[in-house]
Formats: structure tokens, C-alpha cells, sequence
């Protein structure tokens, strides 16, 4: 079922909805078809990085296994595809790790607002064994994780104010992820959070039921947010990491050359989407203030404020998380030598 066609906005190429037209193979001839869909549109680099597996893959196998892609919630939300995985109706999803949490609890410590202090920090700690654990256990829910990707820094987007400090944050209505450390990290800074599928914001900013939402400056400007949003600022309050998630019942059935094939690829393709991803923040910024969006920057001092006024909530996760699990985490951050 599709439920996203007519949701988000920007989709500039419609009809490369699959990439067949980007491939010499085809489903008819391979043994094995995997349909892989995101949230985003086809204009954001993960959409990228998904064409590169799909590359990587159908070249490795010289066409035995076929990979369909779709983008813009095609397949459904997040949790939606995640819970076709594990019927094993869909193949590959990539979400971020935000509603991965309503799966593995664990995945919560990586919603903890300024956890990472820089990107580098959050890849090491991600490819080192904090990250290889949160993984395997996907494996319980029916599903392998085979890699991390990076959707970023989420910033904070409103069409009602400037959000300079942590004051201004009163009485905003946010869409945020459906993730309980976002709910209660919002409403202690005084917003009202609003829980919700990535496919339904555009709609709800358009529309007016949210004041506004958070996403990486990728997302925000790729989607075209700044068409009903006025206000952007740079808040960097959680650094946000995809994760490539394969259907267990379609990955137990691969030949194990295969198996191992899938795993670099989505690595490989990874890597390359993480760069793009990189490289485009950076030039993003000033394409959003040129399409009229109010720049307002947040000074380090009013970042660590709100940082102030969370720790209650991260500490409160914490405490109900396995104490080693939580310990062990703080200190891959701590010893990580890009720390
Ligand atoms: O393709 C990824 C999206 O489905 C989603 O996870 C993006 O961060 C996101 C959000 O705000 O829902």
C-alpha cells in the first residue's frame, strides 16, 4: 500500500521510482528481488546511497539479485516498513534510529540531545562495538541491521518565531519523531511535542496543526520545508544516525556469498551517501536563506542551556536502560580518539 505519494514535496523526478531505468537488469531474470524504501524524497542523498546498493548489488551478482527502490514513504512510514521486514513482505528499509526504539529499547540512548559532540565521535562509536551490539540485536525483532548511514544534526524549524535561546522554544507545537526521549525532551524545554510519521509533516506544517518540526538542514531544505516554514535555527540537538535494516527471513535465505555481498554493499554505499550527505549541509544554508527562511544562529552559550535543561530527561532514560549497556556507551564517547 502506498500512503505517501501525494505527502512531502520536491519529488522532481517522479518517474524514477524504482531506478529501473538506471539498470541493464531486470526482476524477471533474478532469483532474488529486494524492495528497499525511504522516507525521504529522491532528491535527498540517501535516496543516493540507496541507488549505489542497488548498484553495487545488482553488479556483484551480475543481475541474480535485483533491487527495487522506492522513496518518499512509497512503502509506508518507517514503522510500517520496518514491520513489513519482519513479516517479510519488504526487504530493506533505512529509517532513522529514532523509531527503531519502539523495536529495541536500547536504540533510545542515541535520541539523548547532545550525546555526540561532533559527527566523527558518532561514526566511531557507531562502527566500534556499542554499535556492532545495537546491530545484532535487531536480530530478536526479525530484522539485520547491516550498517550505519548518517542523516545528521537535527535543527529546529518554526512558522512562528525565532528560537534563539531556550526560552523561545514556549509554547511551540513540533512534530517530532515517534520516540519517547524527543517527547519528553521537547515538553521539558516547553513545547508541545506532536508525535508523527515523517510522510504526514509536510501536510501538518502546511496545513498549520504543527507550529513546526526538526530534521537535519538536508531534509528541510530538499523537502522544501522552507515553502511553509519562516523560521530556521541552528540547534543541533541530536545527532541522528540511519541505520540500513534488512529483513531477517529474506537475509537467512541468501547464499552466504551473498550475505556477505549485501553487507559490503550497504557499507560501501554508506559511506558514499554519509560524504554526499556531509557535503551538501555545508552548501544548504544559504540556498534556504535565499528561498526566504529567517536565519537565526544559536550561540554555543544558548546550546549548552538547553543542554542544561535536558539532562534530566537523558539521565531519567538512563537510569531505566541496562546500567551496564549505558556505561560502557558513555565511554566509547569519552575514549574516542576523535573526542
Ligand atoms: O528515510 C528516512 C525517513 O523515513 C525518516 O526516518 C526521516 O528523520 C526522519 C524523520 O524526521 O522522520
Amino acid at each position: 500500500a502506498s500512503n505517501g505519494a501525494d505527502t512531502g514535496n520536491n519529488d522532481e523526478n517522479e518517474s524514477d521510482t524504482n531506478g529501473e531505468e538506471d539498470s541493464e537488469y531486470s526482476s524477471a531474470e533474478a532469483s532474488y528481488v529486494i524492495e528497499a524504501g525511504i522516507g525521504l524524497n529522491n532528491q535527498h542523498p540517501q535516496y543516493e546511497g540507496l541507488l549505489r546498493f542497488k548498484e553495487l548489488v545488482e553488479e556483484g551478482t551480475d543481475g541474480d539479485v535485483y533491487v527495487e527502490t522506492y522513496h518518499s514513504s512509497q512503502l509506508g512510514d518507517d514503522r510500517q516498513m520496518m514491520e513489513a521486514l519482519q513479516l517479510g513482505s519488504q526487504e530493506v528499509t533505512i529509517p532513522s534510529t529514532a523509531p527503531v526504539t519502539n523495536f529495541v529499547e536500547e536504540y533510545a540512548i542515541l535520541d539523548f540531545p547532545f550525546l555526540f559532540p561532533n559527527e566523527e565521535v558518532a561514526m566511531d562509536v557507531l562502527n566500534g562495538e556499542m554499535g556492532d551490539e545495537l546491530l545484532a540485536s535487531l536480530e530478536d525483532q526479525e530484522m539485520v541491521g547491516l550498517a550505519w548511514w548518517e542523516n545528521g544534526y537535527r535543527d529546529l524549524t518554526n512558522s512562528v518565531q525565532p528560537v534563539a535561546t531556550a526560552d523561545d522554544f514556549q509554547g511551540l507545537t513540533l512534530r517530532t519523531m515517534e520516540n519517547e526521549v524527543h517527547l519528553a525532551a521537547f515538553s521539558e524545554l516547553g513545547a508541545n511535542p506532536t508525535p508523527m510519521a515523517f510522510g504526514e509533516l509536510f501536510t501538518a506544517m502546511q496545513q498549520g496543526t504543527v507550529d513546526g518540526q526538526e530534521n537535519p538542514l538536508a531534509t528541510i531544505y530538499l523537502e522544501g520545508y522552507y515553502e511553509v516554514q519562516d523560521h530556521y535555527s541552528n540547534t543541533n540537538h541530536v545527532y541522528s544516525p540511519f541505520v540500513f535494516l534488512m529483513s531477517k527471513q529474506f537475509y537467512d535465505g541468501l547464499p552466504e556469498d551473498y550475505q556477505q555481498l549485501v553487507r559490503d554493499a550497504a557499507q560501501e554505499a554508506g559511506e558514499f551517501q554519509i560524504e554526499e550527505n556531509r557535503n551538501q549541509n555545508e552548501e544548504l544554508l544559504d540556498a534556504l536563506v535565499e528561498e526566504g527562511v529567517e536565519y537565526t544562529e544559536v550561540t554555543d552559550e544558548a546550546r549548552q542551556e538547553m543542554a542544561d535543561i535536558v539532562q534530566p530527561v537523558n539521565d531519567r532514560f538512563a537510569q531505566e536502560m541496562d546500567q551496564d549497556f549505558v556505561d560502557r556507551f558513555y565511554d566509547a564517547i569519552e575514549n574516542s580518539e576523535y573526542n
